[in-house]
């Protein structure tokens, strides 16, 4: 039997996986949770039918949405997961020693539950730490009552669709600002440069709108996720020292004489600090698209 999975990317545009069985399906009182066996690319995650991970590609994803922020700020010690359930974002930040502290808050159990039992590798970090303390609740919510209370947020959401929806909201930037200490940095996921350039621009204009100082964003290649070519925002927040630069920042460019980042960098295996340069530039389209 050929038993094929599809995403619809765009009207025309569909992206398959050739699977073998699937393993977990349930509803829960938030959205759909599947995970498939993949021929070419493990286990993959969904919900409400899109790709959140899989198996093969997600240490991309993952290295790049917490390695920038952990290693320009340098010294974060309590740091917010907003949405990133699975657990991924929160093993890659726990390789950071000076980071005490880190609060996932993740509206809906099921995901956790889904992932300690389906993925373990990417979950692991969800257990048996005391740096890491679960929230089930609503990430918009929890940013609102907790000012000046962290040192990196990270926004690991699903699309601008359902419990997604209000993380790309000018409202909810704000309260980020608010719940970040002075040289905070945001890091929020922001979809596809390929099919997503509305959206990209109006996370750009709700965070200037609320306070940060330059916006920038950085992407890499997604193999799974639309368009295989992702993009991520990087904003910050003024502190003593002025505003943290995403490639001279002193702590980045101090990496290489740190033990503990040193070792963090061996452990990785897409994140260098060659490629977190490169991957702040951005290609002409994407400029014209921010910029025109
Ligand atoms: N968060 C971003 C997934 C978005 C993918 N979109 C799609 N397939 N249409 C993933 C969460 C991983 N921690």
């Amino acid at each position: 039997m050929d038993l094929w999975y599809f995403e619809d990317h765009r009207p025309g545009v569909r992206f398959g996986l050739r699977c073998l069985r699937t393993l977990h399906s349930e509803r829960t009182a938030y959205q759909q949770i599947d995970v498939l066996e993949t021929e070419e690319y493990g286990r993959m995650l969904l919900l409400d039918g899109l790709v959140m991970l899989t198996s093969r590609d997600e240490f991309i994803y993952h290295e790049m949405i917490a390695h920038p922020a952990a290693f320009v700020h340098g010294g974060a010690r309590d740091v917010l997961v907003i949405g990133g359930g699975d657990g991924g974002t929160v093993r890659e930040l726990l390789r950071h020693e000076n980071i005490s502290k880190i609060v996932l808050c993740e509206i809906d159990k099921g995901v956790v539950d889904v992932s300690l039992r389906f993925f373990p590798e990417v979950s692991s970090g969800l257990k048996g730490s005391s740096r890491v303390e679960i929230l089930y609740e609503d990430g918009a919510r929890f940013v609102e009552e907790h000012p000046s209370s962290f040192d990196i947020i990270i926004v690991d959401s699903t699309d601008p669709i359902g419990p997604g929806k209000i993380l790309f909201s000018s409202r909810f930037y704000r309260s980020c600002f608010t719940c970040l200490r002075p040289e905070g940095v945001l890091v929020a996921q922001t979809e596809s440069p390929f099919y997503h350039m509305d959206l990209i621009r109006q996370v750009r204009a709700g965070l200037k709108a609320s306070g940060f100082g330059p916006v920038r964003f950085y992407t890499a290649p997604v193999p799974t996720y639309p368009g295989g070519y992702w993009s991520w925002a990087f904003a910050v927040k003024e502190g003593r020292e002025g505003l943290l630069h995403p490639i001279d920042s002193p702590a980045l460019l101090r990496a290489g004489e740190d033990a503990g980042k040193g070792r963090v960098l061996e452990e990785l295996r897409y994140y260098t600090p060659e490629i977190h340069r490169a991957a702040f530039s951005l290609p002409r389209f994407f400029l014209d698209a921010i910029e025109g």
